[in-house]
């Protein structure tokens, strides 16, 4: 079954794109914790991040290293925070949350 976000992917169903390749997609979260958080996803529909192969995860953090830049560059923020969570949706993505304390990563 397609998840969610392949079906953004697809753009089957709408979301503000941040960054695009042919491998990979950032998009805003749709229940941001901050302005500006981001979630990275590979376009290959896979459940599980650490289900991803060795290649491909590694290239995903590269992705996902130039949109956590460009968003400490667009929000100002101190740090971008990174989190691997996973329970809602079964394809797997990194969240980048802008912070400027650890107060901002409560969830
Ligand atoms: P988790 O699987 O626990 O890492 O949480 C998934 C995140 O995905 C959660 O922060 C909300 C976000 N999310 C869920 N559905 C959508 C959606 O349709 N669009 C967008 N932009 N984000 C979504």
């Amino acid at each position: 079954m397609e998840s969610i976000f392949t079906k953004i992917i697809k753009g089957d169903i709408p979301a503000y794109k941040v960054a695009e390749d042919d491998r990979f997609l950032a998009f805003l979260d749709i229940s941001p914790l901050q302005k500006g958080h981001t979630l990275v996803v590979p376009k290959q529909q896979t459940d599980y991040l650490f289900a991803l192969e060795d290649t491909l995860l590694a290239d995903l953090n590269l992705f996902a290293k130039k949109v956590a830049l460009a968003i400490e560059k667009a929000t100002g923020a101190t740090r971008v925070g990174v989190a691997v969570i996973g329970f809602e949706v079964p394809h797997a993505h990194i969240h980048l949350i802008p912070i400027n304390t650890m107060d901002d990563m409560n969830f």
